[in-house]
């Protein structure tokens, strides 16, 4: 509307202008490309091997989704629906569809079949000629058709074999036993316990995971398509980034071109849209790669999310014979350096980020794929999680090796969101085989997927695998299993994949496994160097305190969590009342961890008054795990910048389960990650105490110094204050600074711990920017009194302002309207007498008595 009405203000010879520059910009006089694609998704047909009913299926999807929406299995992730569809994963699938094809397609020098994801073991079938096999998921194919297609209608069939069938037949090909991951528990009896994962490239989870349920999906579970060209199609473009000042960045475009006829191009360079060089480019047969330097004037640059703007640039490439187009490629690149540090110091060897010079402390979580069914998770799913996390103030995601490469999608947001990714390739937990079909493939599907994303402005990390090396020296595998194992690791993950970082990817680090010590004649656990999984609660079931001992401090905590289940109003969406106890097969079943729900019971008992129904075990379960990750992570940041990062296991969940997630499947935040995101702020108050010593920490995360009022208190549980100290703090960046450091008996003055909790808050420029709240004792022991919380709510835009008062101290309230959507910005939080908090409520409903509907649900009712 507003150009239209622009061009009417207009004389005729400047509309005459506009109206040809914009058909210039839309390519209306360059000719057509001989470049075509015709899209094979969508609607297709389906059905077992072994039966004759074609039922109708969606592309991209898997047979799971397919069954579930023709009625032939009820929702999978209901009750304990996940034993009785097993079925599934033994028998072989196939999917067919019709397509036209027109003269001018067959006409083109080259088409293509481009598969970018088949799950797993697929045979490929275009007007029944068997066109290829593949074998795995992670992979993008792409085959020369052109002499299997007809004019007008023709036909593709995929067969998608039982992954148990294939899977077992590798196994027992298998010279040397070789050690899966843990959770590999096959429920198929022609499996026994055969842990077939290793040989299979499918998605490790959904072998199940000590969080994720069992599902063997087949089907295509991305885009595919045909494209063909006649000259020349560029396939890959790199965009190295080679110099980077104030005046221009200097960039080397590397692009893989397809050559179907030698000839005399020329290759046209846009950066944000517009014409930059257009540099002649003579392509040969025998040749596929080429150079072009460009620069880019004045760039801005790309930041992390809270470090600056994340200012982003597409680059199009065009190659053009004359006047036709014959290929073109879009890829959008921000102007950033990153460079992991790993240098030698006093305590071992450095690990950290510095991005454009900066070093920064990595704040974030493990990512996991958002569902076991992967096409359901779309444009709003990955927007959600990505936004999430930068609104709690994360600037890093694990994108986590027991998962899949992620989507383009996801990558495109973490560049918009100033999330950085921590890229591990697939592998998790397992030893993998070593014979020459294996490594060719999982070559491939690194060269792939380093191709696919090595442009995105987000990228930090290349990392081998998860907990692979660890496990072969900590797990006992070592001394168990054959030597063969190791010999195929080191090829593995020291040579083929770091060659193929090298000679694709160079200007991003690659880390060979997570946890790992930067060499492996050092102990992957050493705490002085590396990257870090701390896991106390396993086996000796070790205090919480144990996070803040210098012993488990490390460099970089790239794993650590605690378990807890959604929250009640999740756990009724996927069970009845009958189920509603911690030990019910119901439960159980979402609960995938052996030792998961003993464990949450006894540290439960262990901090909080016994739960008086089942929802207040749920309730105290996800304050137990906020109160332990709380302390975890308040340690790393004291320790700055000798720990300079903590992803912590796991923000999401891939069905409703007990698990470490922060954000249920459902897209509820649990307690943990309310927390997270105000430990992840530029400014964090941390209290403490270590028998008599009370101590409180002002830490800066900000990129400049800067000062404020650091203010703490110590009130009785009925709001009188008894205790109060300020003190003007200045920080420098990075700083993580002492502030306060006294006994908490001369504080107390004759008090007992058990009457009192303590505030701290940091003001900057008058307004209160990080505030905590701390307990000397175990929730169990403080004298709390049942409070009123009282609520006033007031219409605003996008929602509700909500202030709330009490007349005790209420600890942790839990707020939540039944029934209705959305999201209290503020939640699980500490309400003290003496200050009113403010509370949005964002919605897009209008609430009737929404103040009488607003449950408020705090510690002291969780105990009778
Ligand atoms: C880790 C991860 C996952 C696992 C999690 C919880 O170490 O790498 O394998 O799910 O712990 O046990």
């Amino acid at each position: 509307m507003k150009k239209i009405i622009k061009v009417c203000a207009m004389n005729t010879k400047k509309i005459f202008l506009v109206v040809f520059a914009l058909l210039l910009s839309e390519g209306i006089f360059a000719q057509k490309s001989s470049y075509q694609k015709l899209d094979l998704t969508g609607q297709w047909e389906f059905k077992s091997k072994d039966s004759s009913k074609w039922m109708s299926a969606q592309v991209p999807g898997v047979n799971h989704l397919d069954l579930l929406k023709n009625s032939v299995i009820t929702d999978p992730f209901y009750r304990n629906n996940e034993e009785n569809i097993q079925w599934i994963g033994k028998k072989d699938w196939v999917y067919k569809r019709k397509f036209i094809v027109d003269a001018s397609l067959l006409e083109s020098n080259r088409v293509n079949l481009n598969c970018d994801g088949l799950d797993t073991f697929a045979h490929i079938y275009i007007n029944g000629y068997l066109l290829a096999s593949t074998e795995n998921m992670h992979r993008r194919y792409s085959f020369n058709i052109k002499n299997h297609l007809i004019e007008g209608e023709n036909s593709i069939k995929i067969i998608f074999n039982s992954h148990a069938q294939k899977g077992l037949e590798l196994y027992n090909a298998s010279q040397y036993e070789i050690p899966a991951q843990p959770n590999d528990i096959p429920f198929l009896a022609e499996l026994k316990d055969y842990k077939i994962s290793p040989y299979v490239r499918k998605a490790g989870y959904h072998f199940g995971w000590d969080w994720g349920p069992r599902f063997m999906t087949s089907g295509i579970w991305r885009d595919i398509y045909i494209e063909s060209w006649n000259t020349a199609k560029l396939n890959e473009i790199h965009l190295v980034q080679k110099e980077i000042s104030k005046r221009k960045a200097s960039i080397n475009a590397k692009l893989e071109i397809l050559v179907e006829k030698e000839k005399e191009l020329s290759a046209e360079i846009y950066v944000n849209n517009e014409l930059i060089q257009t540099t002649p480019l003579s392509i040969t047969k025998n040749n596929t790669d080429y150079q072009i330097p460009f620069e880019i004037n004045s760039p801005k640059l790309w930041w992390p999310n809270g470090m600056g703007k994340q200012h982003l640039y597409s680059v199009k490439i065009i190659l053009k014979n004359e006047d036709q187009i014959l290929s073109e490629k879009e890829e959008r690149i921000g102007i950033r350096e990153i460079r992991l540090v790993t240098k030698p110091d006093e305590f071992g060897e450095s690990f950290y980020f510095e991005v454009n010079g900066h070093p920064f402390f990595a704040k974030g979580a493990n990512y996991i794929p958002s569902d076991n069914f992967l096409p359901r998770v779309d444009k709003a799913r990955y927007l959600q999680t990505i936004a999430e996390a930068k609104k709690s103030n994360f600037n890093m995601l694990r994108v986590w090796g027991g998962g899949i490469y992620e989507s383009d999608l996801f990558y495109d947001l973490c560049d918009e969101y100033g999330i950085l990714v921590w890229q591990d390739f697939m592998f998790a937990c397992s030893m993998y085989p070593d014979n020459n079909m294996f490594i060719e493939n999982i070559k491939n599907e690194a060269i792939d997927n380093v191709k696919r994303i090595r442009n995105h402005a987000s990228l930090a990390l290349w990392c081998g695998n998860n907990e692979v090396e660890t496990a072969w020296r900590h797990w006992g595998w070592s001394k168990e299993y054959d030597k063969k194992n190791w010999i195929a690791y080191q090829k593995i993950f020291h040579e083929v994949l770091s060659k193929v970082v090298e000679e694709h990817n160079p200007e991003v680090r690659y880390w060979p496994s997570s946890p790992h010590s930067n060499s492996l004649d050092e102990d992957p656990r050493d705490i002085g160097r590396g990257d870090i999984h701390y896991w106390a609660y396993r086996g000796p079931r070790l205090p919480i305190d144990e996070f803040k001992k210098k012993k488990n401090i490390p460099r970089f905590m790239s794993e650590t969590g605690f378990q807890s289940f959604p929250e009640f109003e999740s756990v009724k969406k996927f069970s009845i009342p009958e189920d509603w106890e911690l030990f019910s097969p119901v439960m159980k079943q979402h609960q995938k961890s052996k030792i998961g729900n003993a464990l949450i019971a006894d540290y439960i008992v262990r901090h909080f008054k016994a739960p008086k129904d089942f929802e207040a075990v749920i309730y105290q379960g996800q304050l137990m795990q906020e109160k332990s990750m709380r302390v975890a992570h308040e340690a790393y940041l004291r320790a700055k910048p000798y720990c300079m990062g903590a992803l912590y296991w796991q923000i999401n969940d891939c069905w409703p389960v007990a698990s470490w997630s922060t954000i249920d499947y459902y897209g509820k935040w649990k307690a943990q990650q309310y927390t997270m995101k105000e430990l992840f702020k530029p400014i964090v108050v941390s209290i403490n105490n270590e028998g008599d010593d009370f101590t409180v920490y002002a830490i800066s995360d900000k990129m400049k110094s800067t000062k404020g009022k650091l203010v703490s208190q110590i009130f009785k549980i009925d709001g009188t204050l008894i205790w109060e100290n300020e003190q003007y703090v200045k920080l420098k960046p990075n700083e993580s600074k002492l502030v306060v450091n006294t006994s908490i008996k001369k504080v107390l003055n004759g008090m007992s711990e058990n009457e009192v909790y303590v505030r701290s808050y940091f003001v900057e420029k008058d307004k209160i920017v990080a505030n905590n709240h701390y307990l000397f004792v175990p929730e169990k022991d403080i004298r709390l009194l049942k409070p009123q919380i009282k609520v006033k709510a007031e219409k605003v835009e996008k929602g509700y302002k909500l202030t709330f008062n009490t007349n005790t101290f209420s600890r942790k309230v839990f707020l939540s309207i039944p029934g209705i959507e959305g999201f209290f910005h503020t939640n699980y939080f500490d309400l003290s007498p003496d200050r009113d908090e403010i509370i949005f409520f964002e919605t897009t409903e209008n609430i009737k008595d929404i103040e009488a509907k607003i449950k408020r649900y705090s510690l002291a009712d969780s105990s009778l």
